[in-house]
């Protein structure tokens, strides 16, 4: 689907309650479907990419049941799961294909699983290569490094993993197969990436360590069931934040998002660049920090992202990539390989698009470099490549633009964030006083 926007804005202004937290809803179904007992997950994200997980458990033997302000989950613990009849479909979700790849390596049965043309494209070795160590069978395209996987699971055994990478989903991968092996499991990490995988495991009363990168379960853990509340995704705020920051005379105010220190960087990022940006009434929701956010327009300065804090704000790159074009100076965006295999490789499908916007970006090897402040124009036709995060980039760059945007593929955008266009419009019609 195209999605044609007019151009500037006049204000964005008003509360809007992002959606729950994509990577928080996926964990609290996996979780729930292993503990024993009935878990009920308020302000589940209904994006594409969670409800893959949902019918992926479905197909494994769970119970989930639907209601318009919760998902059920009838766990009957890690036994109760089944060997599924179909081929299991992850559609665009790397979550959920690496994620279930972990609690498939300990299942006894076989399983297929596949997912769409962008999941075909990204690595799955670095979670199938340690899983294998366990002595999981797993097979597929490039010796088990593509989907479609196969994977046989059973009899495996806790390892010392020590990943080449800063990545929640091959942390959490093993440390759900680590859950049902033999001894213990911990993995190692160069940086810290996300943990809600660690602190979801002790609201399902699990025992896990964390000793500053290392991270450790014992195998044979029976998990009880509980009821989650997910925050709102930052991920999905970061878009709104920078919208506020960047049209003229707009402030908006985001209600319960999750505040979590492993995803803030976008926080980090805007106060360094000089955005006028409030937080308040932070508490503490099932082991996560949840509060509310206020940004008005602002004047920008450029700034320098890199090192340890690219892992806090990974996904938020493409919208921090248009931020840095409406600032003073040169932005440099280092260190993010791992951007090259995301949904798109989204260093070149943000510096593509963003230059036919009228951009001064450039990509590099790890990154891109940015020279603000530019006008971006209008009259201009841009594809969100089927990359939700680029679909929404653009939607708020269009904000900005002298004139109408045409966006290519803009339904990828339902993958995180269903209710984007209805919030942007709402954000829209609220007048000035
Ligand atoms: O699930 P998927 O497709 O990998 O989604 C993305 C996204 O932009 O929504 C990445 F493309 O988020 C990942 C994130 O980049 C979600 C995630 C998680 O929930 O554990 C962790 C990050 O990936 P990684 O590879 O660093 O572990």
């Amino acid at each position: 689907m195209d999605k044609v926007l007019t151009g500037k804005s006049p204000s964005l202004k008003g509360t809007i309650r992002v959606p729950g937290d994509k990577s928080i809803s996926h964990r609290a179904i996996m979780l729930g479907a292993i503990a024993e007992g009935t878990t009920r997950v308020q302000n589940f994200l209904m994006g594409e990419d969670c409800l893959s997980t949902i019918d992926c458990f479905r197909k494994l033997g769970v119970s989930i049941d639907i209601t318009e302000d919760s998902v059920t989950v009838l766990g009957r613990g890690f036994l109760g799961l089944k060997e599924p009849s179909e081929i299991l479909y992850t559609g665009n979700s790397g979550t959920t294909t690496r994620l279930i790849l972990g609690v498939l390596a300990a299942a006894p049965f076989h399983t297929i699983l596949t997912g769409d043309s962008s999941i075909a494209k990204r690595p799955m070795k670095r979670v199938t290569g340690p899983l294998r160590q366990m002595g999981a069978d797993i097979d597929g395209r490039e010796d088990g490094n593509l989907t479609p996987l196969s994977i046989r699971g059973g009899h495996t055994k806790g390892i010392e993993y020590h990943s080449p990478v800063a990545s929640a989903q091959v942390k959490s991968a093993i440390l759900l197969a680590g859950l049902h092996s033999n001894g213990t499991t911990i993995v190692t990490e160069p940086a810290r990436s996300r943990d809600h995988t660690e602190r979801m495991l002790k609201a399902f009363g699990g025992d896990v360590t964390v000793n500053e990168l290392a991270v450790s379960v014992e195998g044979g853990q029976t998990l009880t069931a509980t009821s989650i509340e997910v925050p709102g995704d930052i991920s999905s705020a970061a878009f709104f934040l920078v919208a506020g920051a960047i049209v003229q005379d707009s402030e908006i105010r985001l209600e319960k998002v999750g505040l979590n220190e492993t995803r803030t960087g976008i926080i980090d990022v805007l106060k360094s660049m000089g955005a006028s940006l409030s937080i308040s009434n932070i508490r503490e929701v099932n082991f996560e920090p949840v509060g509310d956010l206020t940004i008005s327009t602002s004047q920008l300065v450029a700034t320098e992202v890199g090192g340890e804090n690219i892992s806090r704000l990974i996904d938020e790159i493409p919208i921090i990539a248009l931020l840095a074009t409406q600032a003073n100076g040169v932005t440099v965006i280092k260190d993010a390989e791992e951007l090259k295999v995301k949904e798109t490789n989204r260093i070149d499908t943000v510096v593509s698009e963003l230059k036919k916007l009228g951009a001064n970006i450039k990509a590099t090897e790890d990154g891109m470099i940015i020279t603000g402040p530019t006008s971006l124009k209008g009259d201009v036709e841009v594809s969100s490549f089927g990359d939700h995060r680029i679909g929404m980039m653009l939607s708020i760059a269009s904000c900005i633009c002298n004139g109408q945007i045409v966006i290519k593929d803009a339904d990828a955008i339902s993958v995180s964030y269903p209710s984007f266009f209805a919030h942007l419009e709402q954000l829209q019609t609220v007048k000035s006083v």
